[in-house]
């Protein structure tokens, strides 16, 4: 599912994305102006095509990746590519950021929420202000944006992450779940259809807690220490955060627990690489970030054209992803998740 050569052209293009966004923010430049149709370049007519990627926080490497696969979409329609953030991942860290777009005058912001409600006024003012709202990776209420682009099926990110831990651990035994901010839409949606797979289709194995990391490397990697403490049972934990597996994974790694309390989730496999070359990690699961950020950035320049509403039905062309269409509720599918093991992890670089 992977276009490898494009995913190698995307770790240098982050460092590029990251370089140019704090340009943007530090030159007060990353609106466009007035409007910024002028800076909308070729890409249609008088279309304000400057669009702002907004990740849950900045210095995860899951959304340099995601935000550089926009940022290459945005060059090859000739619109302005920005990006800025919080540096901590909580329900309103957002808000301040959104504002400032707005007033910029933005034509699209793409924002990964770190909570269904609490950016929702912001972003419907933005939309007041004739911005097109696009969120990304995290949802919103959808009464908040134009469109949400799903990474993959939640039902499908739970089933995964059960099926990997299950066959990890034989089935049966305690385990813990470790995830991201406490009121993250996401890893929420996908955790609550995690206890409800296993509660259907695995009655021995025992979720003993659900902690949280706060997507923070520091805070992740001290909750999985006392996770291990609290259990001596503990046979393995499900992280669905990039941050906090690979916070764990390093945990584990140097501890008298590696290889004997399994670690999946979903990760980077640049950041999981050295784990499951150690040992400490058999397989976990992601989808291309690259691929949702440059499918993002395409979605919202069809509604900044006008090309689509986010009624469902809609089509519109992603680039070299193809045609997409709008399904219910605004919802936009990208693919399948995809679980990287030692066999396949050397072909991938993000
Ligand atoms: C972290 C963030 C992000 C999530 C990934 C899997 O990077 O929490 O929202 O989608 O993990």
């Amino acid at each position: 599912m992977f276009n490898h050569d494009r995913t190698r052209r995307h770790v240098g293009a982050t460092f590029t994305a990251l370089a140019l966004g704090a340009a943007l923010v530090l030159t007060g430049c990353a609106a466009g102006g007035n409007g910024g149709g002028d800076d909308a370049g070729d890409g249609g007519g008088d279309a304000n095509l400057a669009i702002t990627f907004l990740p849950k926080n900045l210095g995860n490497p899951y959304f340099d990746t995601s935000n550089a696969g926009g940022e290459e979409a945005i060059e090859e329609f000739g619109g302005t590519f920005a990006e800025v953030g919080p540096s901590e991942a909580s329900p309103t860290s957002q808000v301040t950021f959104i504002q400032t777009a707005a007033q910029q005058g933005v034509g699209g912001l793409v924002v990964s929420a770190n909570d269904p409600e609490a950016i929702c006024d912001a972003l419907n003012e933005a939309r007041d202000a004739g911005v097109k709202v696009v969120t990304f990776d995290s949802d919103t209420n959808a009464d908040c944006r134009d469109l949400f682009i799903n990474q993959a099926t939640a039902e499908g990110i739970a089933k995964s992450q059960i099926d990997l831990i299950s066959e990890q651990i034989g089935d049966a035994g305690q385990i813990a779940i470790l995830s991201a901010s406490a009121n993250a839409t996401n890893q929420n949606a996908w955790i609550k259809l995690m206890e409800e797979e296993l509660a259907a289709n695995h009655p021995n194995i025992e979720l003993v807690e659900t902690v949280y990391g706060d997507d923070d490397d520091q805070t992740s990697f001290d909750k999985t220490a006392a996770l291990l403490q609290t259990y001596p049972e503990l046979k393995g934990i499900i992280s669905p955060t990039t941050v906090g597996i690979a916070a764990a994974a390093r945990y584990l790694s140097t501890s008298e627990y590696k290889g004997k309390v399994a670690l999946t989730g979903l990760g980077t496999p640049n950041q999981m690489r050295e784990y499951v070359e150690d040992g400490t990690v058999t397989a976990f699961a992601l989808w291309n970030p690259a691929d949702l950020g440059y499918l993002a950035a395409y979605a919202t320049k069809a509604l900044i054209e006008g090309e689509i509403t986010g009624e469902e039905g809609d089509s519109f062309e992603a680039g070299k992803l193809g045609e997409y269409e709008v399904g219910a509720d605004g919802v936009v599918l990208l693919g399948d998740p995809f679980v990287f093991n030692a066999d396949n992890i050397g072909d991938f670089d993000f």
